[in-house]
């Protein structure tokens, strides 16, 4: 079967369902650009999508040295052969006019261009000044999830031996932080336990605070796939607005914002109540569910029903079904993480798997999802807030044994206290003593909240502010040195995908001439700098991405992330493979902890863990009483309401989050034309009750104010539940009229202008998703619409008169149901 789909106006495209248990069946997906026959194409390079955390595996179709197009893969574990909508038209935005193609310093006020050797020296002047001066706590690095492992390890090397600060984090707090100290908290160590393939064998797929249709689309038309199957599994879904997920859910849970503590110690209550627990799981390999039981013995339905206004009924059905489920797959994600008991709300999800003993079996596993293509790697490298090889801060051993891998003294990698979170370093520029940031893959002009602060922290004329980067964005516009980077497609790399999946993602262009790979900056800067190790020689001793991944595979031996058995060749010839691989596990490792907790035991954990409720590090003598033997812990943890609550003045919940058709904050969606084109401005939504009450209607123009800023955008009336408004955060201001930051006439647009500067306690990880906030009208419809998708969870409550999100020709993509492909689309190089 080969079909041409309008992939904007039918996102997941043709069905090919399937049984439980049996494989996916193959499909595969390519979009070619405009006029180019697929028999001209020269060179097909093996990659991997960097626009999620799907891992979606491509080829990069190449004609005359250009990127035309690209193909899914059919033989890849993660995809069959399946793309999404960003996976499709995203790469158009490599080709953009608007790369940056040269350094940028800034002089007398203004960035002007200049070479790279000016960049750089700037850069290393700047940074051996400081250390001088103030030592390397006034130096601090803030990447992404979005590079490539070896970029990640090498600047994690740098930074922490070569520069010896603490000061180093990914965007990933933003992001995923919540699903590492989740996994920390319960299993001792991070790493997903389950695998993507459980969707094949779930009979119960719950997806807490995940819109996987729009967030990882490939992954959702697996389970559409297995909707119109044999043996269907049912879904239950946690969030409050009308997603694609809710609408195809048996059980659908609409919590008031912030609630998902109330609400999952109701369902584990029932659970227990009704003992629909695994006593012999629970013995063998937990710990902390006595303390679980008792805690939740008073946590009705009834009584979270009041707190989460869901029905106490509805509560009943969903914990029937999470405690009846055979084989139970959870998903969790931002609705979970991005609040204020993050943490504790994402461990109570590990302990329904705990306590129903689901876990390590095909279908049975909890995915504490990650968002950002590369977030594992940030992760395991430790270029966010923990050391590398999941290598536990607190534990001298463990540092001793990075120091041996380093060659330097244990003293000389920071851990007098966990490593610092994104957040406190800016207080920290904020407050003067950290006086030089290197911002890499990240805009945070744009991404982090309360965006008039971080103007004004990046503005300040005493940090130095260092952006790498392919445009010039937000942020990019407020540094004193801009390094244009080569991206995706124009560098060579490891990435890992949630479900730990390793891909290799080659090189198929160059990068526009000026432009270079993170990898090779990151390395120009430890050669200027001269970092060395304990017997003087160079710290660093890789030169390109295979020795570096080399390098990586020594770091991460005998660690759970265990690179040891993949190589390049290896990942060329088998495509993607699951970590651990190692000599015992050459084809590397479905599903974790098939054979119990393994990671938890007091001299291996990479965390002791913490007080959920204050964030607290605990130590060893207390970890060791509590779990001496390394088995899964149990926590339970109180329900505490959002800090933030609605009022007279501000009536409502605010709510902020993606749609299907863009990335964050758009620098490659929105230079995709079919993509920009289905979303191409920021729109408000309200449920028809919050409308009708205040005599609002579609294509209004509203304001969203909150004590932080306002946004305005016209309004989409939604199934949102009522009380609750939705704001996507990807419209920042480079592509607006003035292209800056609003200066009080120009209204404001960005979301983060009204979310506020406060984090979960235990993992760091900001609050985007509850916020109070007012709305009002500013001008009346007149005509306009919302620019809103009407094909996702904006999708409008009346359909009448809204026309339908398309695409049109121009989206027109090809997909090929059948194993068998033209004889002119084989790989030829
Ligand atoms: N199209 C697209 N896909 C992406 C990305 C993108 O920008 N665009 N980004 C990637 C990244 S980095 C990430 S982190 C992921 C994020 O992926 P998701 O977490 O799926 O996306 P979000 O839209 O941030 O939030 C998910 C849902 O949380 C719900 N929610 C809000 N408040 C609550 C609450 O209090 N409780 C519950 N249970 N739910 C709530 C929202 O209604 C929303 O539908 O997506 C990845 N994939
Ligand atoms: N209100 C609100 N805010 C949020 C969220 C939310 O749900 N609501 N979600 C949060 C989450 S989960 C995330 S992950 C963040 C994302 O926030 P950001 O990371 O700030 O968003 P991106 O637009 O992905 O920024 C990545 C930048 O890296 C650049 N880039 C791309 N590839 C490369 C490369 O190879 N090398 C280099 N050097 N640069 C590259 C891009 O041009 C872009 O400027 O936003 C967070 N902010
Ligand atoms: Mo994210």
């Amino acid at each position: 079967m080969h079909a041409s789909v309008d992939r904007i106006g039918q996102p997941w495209g043709g069905r090919t369902p399937y049984d439980r248990h049996e494989p996916w069946p193959v499909r595969v997906d390519s979009f070619l650009a405009e006029g180019v026959d697929p028999r001209t194409v020269q060179r097909w390079v093996q990659a991997t999508s960097l626009l999620h955390s799907d891992g979606d595996a491509m080829d990069i179709a190449v004609v005359d040295g250009r990127m035309v197009g690209v193909r899914g893969r059919a033989q890849e574990r993660v995809n069959h052969g399946r793309l999404g909508p960003k996976d499709l038209y995203g790469w158009q935005a490599n080709a953009s006019p608007d790369r940056l193609t040269s350094p940028l310093v800034r002089r007398n006020g203004r960035l002007v261009e200049c070479d790279w050797a000016t960049a750089m020296e700037r850069i290393v002047s700047r940074s051996r000044g400081l250390l001088e001066e103030r030592g390397p706590g006034s130096i601090g690095f803030y990447t992404t999830g979005q590079l490539f492992l070896e970029e990640y390890y090498t600047l994690a090397v740098l930074a922490r031996a070569g520069i010896g600060t603490n000061h180093l984090d990914g965007n990933t707090r933003l992001c995923t932080s919540t699903a590492a100290e989740a996994l920390k908290e319960s299993f001792g160590c991070d790493g997903q336990p389950g695998s993507y393939d459980d969707i094949d064998h779930a009979d119960v797929i719950a997806l807490f605070g995940h819109n996987i249709a729009e967030t990882q689309p490939v992954q959702w038309m697996r389970v559409l796939d297995r909707l119109d199957g044999g043996d269907p599994p049912r879904l239950v879904c946690v969030d409050p607005r009308l997603t694609q997920v809710a609408r195809r859910s048996a059980v659908h849970l609409a919590p008031r914002g912030g609630t998902n503590v109330a609400l999952l110690n109701a369902l584990l209550h029932e659970i227990i109540r009704t003992e629909r627990v695994d006593h012999d799981y629970i013995a063998a390999h937990t710990v902390g569910f006595e303390e679980l039981a008792s805690h939740v013995r008073h946590c009705t339905p009834r009584w979270a029903a009041d707190i989460c206004d869901v029905p106490a009924a509805r509560i009943g059905e969903a914990a029937e079904l999470l405690g009846t489920a055979d084989r139970l797959l959870s998903t969790v994600l931002q609705g979970v993480y991005q609040s204020h008991q993050a943490t504790a709300a994402a461990v109570q999800i590990n302990n329904l798997h705990l306590i129903r003993g689901m876990l390590g079996r095909p279908g049975a596993g909890v995915l504490q999802m990650n968002g950002q293509p590369t977030a594992q790697n940030t992760r395991e490298c430790g270029a966010n807030g923990d050391l590398p090889g999941f290598r536990n801060w607190q534990n001298d051993s463990h540092v001793a044994d990075l120091a041996r891998v380093w060659n330097v003294e244990p003293k000389t990698i920071p851990h007098y206290a966990p490593p610092t979170h994104a957040m406190q370093m800016f207080r920290y520029a904020e407050q003067g003593s950290i006086r030089m940031l290197w911002i890499s893959g990240t805009n945070p002009a744009v991404s982090l909240p309360e965006l008039s602060r971080i103007r004004s922290v990046l503005s300040q004329e005493r940090l130095f502010v260092v952006v790498q980067d392919l445009f010039l964005t937000e942020t990019a516009q407020l540094a004193d040195v801009v390094l244009p980077a080569a991206t995706w497609g124009e560098k060579t790399g490891t990435c890992t995908n949630a479900d730990r999946t390793v891909h290799l993602c080659n090189k198929a262009v160059d990068p526009p001439a000026g432009a270079r790979p993170d990898l090779d900056i990151f390395l120009d800067y430890a050669a200027r700098m001269d970092f060395r190790d304990k017997d003087g020689g160079p710290l660093i001793t890789w030169h390109d991405p295979e020795s570096a991944f080399e390098a990586w595979k020594r770091c991460s031996a005998g660690r759970p992330c265990d690179y040891t058995g993949l190589t390049y060749d290896k990942l060329r010839t088998n495509g993607g493979i699951q970590w651990p691989c190692h000599e015992q596990a050459p084809d590397g490792t479905e599903r974790l902890y098939t054979d119990g907790i393994a990671w938890a035991h007091p001299d291996v954990c990479e965390s002791y863990g913490k007080d959920l409720e204050t964030g607290a590090s605990n130590d060893v003598v207390e970890y060791r009483s509590l779990n001496p033997d390394g088995k899964g812990v149990i926590k339970a943890a109180a329900y505490l309401p959002p800090h933030e609550a609605p009022d007279d003045d501000h009536p409502f919940q605010l709510t902020t989050g993606r749609t299907l058709y863009h990335f964050h904050t758009r620098t490659k969606t929105a230079r995709a034309p079919q993509l920009n084109a289905a979303a191409p401005d920021v729109w408000v939504e309200a449920s028809v009750s919050d409308a009708s009450a205040l005599g609002l209607e579609e294509g209004d123009l509203v304001e969203v104010s909150t004590p932080r800023g306002a946004v305005q955008g016209r309004l989409r009336i939604t199934g949102i539940r009522p009380g609750l408004l939705f704001v996507p955060f990807h419209y920042g201001y480079w592509d607006t009229k003035s292209g800056h930051a609003p200066d009080g006439d120009t209204p404001a647009r960005a979301a983060n202008e009204t979310t506020v500067t406060d984090w979960d306690p235990a993992s760091k990880q900001p609050l985007f998703k509850t916020a109070a906030a007012a709305l009002r009208r500013v001008e009346h419809a007149d005509g306009h619409t919302s620019p809103a998708p009407t094909t996702t969870a904006s999708a409008p409550a009346r359909t009448d008169a809204i026309p339908a999100t398309t695409g049109g020709p121009p989206a027109h993509a090809s997909e090929r149901a059948d194993a068998s492909r033209d004889r002119d689309e084989q790989d030829i190089g």
